[in-house]
């Protein structure tokens, strides 16, 4: 069991990613801790005005259950889910309109990011921004609704701390758990874009910047 955990995390410290700035967690995944600490009030800020135009909502599964994550999108495509399924979108369902232009600090960022991670030339098309209140989880799944998983996916953590899951391509088998916190950036692709992920139920707490709330952004190529 040991020995699969170290597998799992695959940290042996020999190697130095991102100019000592990152942590491999899988031969494609790294975390980058505290990356986009600097940009964090911007990026905030950005969130706001961005769930003024396309407001944060309980998408329903194709189950029709309410997720517990409110979600908003900002860029070219966004990602939903309805009684229909999941699919992305270049409008709001909610409003018809386009989804709100992606930032630029948000797809510098993203492409910063993936380049420290190894990944040249990631410009993302999607960003979907997670709302987490205290009590709000996500269930392991995986992200498979993009057309090219050769691309990565970049995800930014602000405010509250989350516990993180990461298990293999299964559901089933050891899972790495760690905490994301403020300000840290992951990035996953390759031979790890399939696995599944998923966060534990986010505790109350209130962050400076956020409040009672964790955002997550998650960058995309959809198309
Ligand atoms: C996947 N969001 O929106 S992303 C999602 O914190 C989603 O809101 C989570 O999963 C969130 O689809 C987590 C972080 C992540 C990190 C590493 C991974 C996802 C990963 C490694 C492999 C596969
Ligand atoms: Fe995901």
């Amino acid at each position: 069991m040991q020995q699969d955990l170290f597998s799992l995390a695959d940290d042996s410290g020999l190697e130095a990613v991102a100019g000592g700035r990152g942590r491999r967690l899988g031969s494609g995944t790294v975390l980058l801790p505290g990356l986009a600490l600097a940009e964090a009030p911007n990026l905030v800020a950005e969130i706001g005005s961005i769930a003024r135009v396309a407001p944060f909502r309980n998408m329903l599964t194709p189950g029709g259950q309410a997720m517990s994550v409110a979600m908003t999108n900002c860029g070219p495509l966004g990602w939903v889910s309805d009684r229909a399924g999941y699919r992305y979108q270049a409008n709001d369902p909610d409003s018809g309109q386009p989804w709100p232009a992606m930032p630029a600090a948000f797809g510098q960022l993203a492409s910063a990011a993936a380049a420290l991670a190894g990944f040249a030339d990631f410009v993302p098309d999607a960003c979907l921004i997670n709302r987490y209140l205290p009590g709000a989880r996500m269930s392991l799944h995986q992200d498979r609704d993009e057309r090219d998983f050769s691309q990565p996916i970049v995800s930014v953590s602000l405010g509250l701390s989350a516990n993180f899951q990461l298990a293999g391509e299964t559901r089933s088998g050891p899972r790495l758990r760690l905490p994301l916190v403020h300000g840290d950036v992951l990035v996953w692709g390759g031979p790890d874009r399939l696995r599944f992920h998923g966060v534990q139920s986010i505790a109350a707490g209130e962050h400076p910047l956020t409040g009672a709330c964790r955002y997550n952004l998650t960058f995309r190529r959809a198309t």
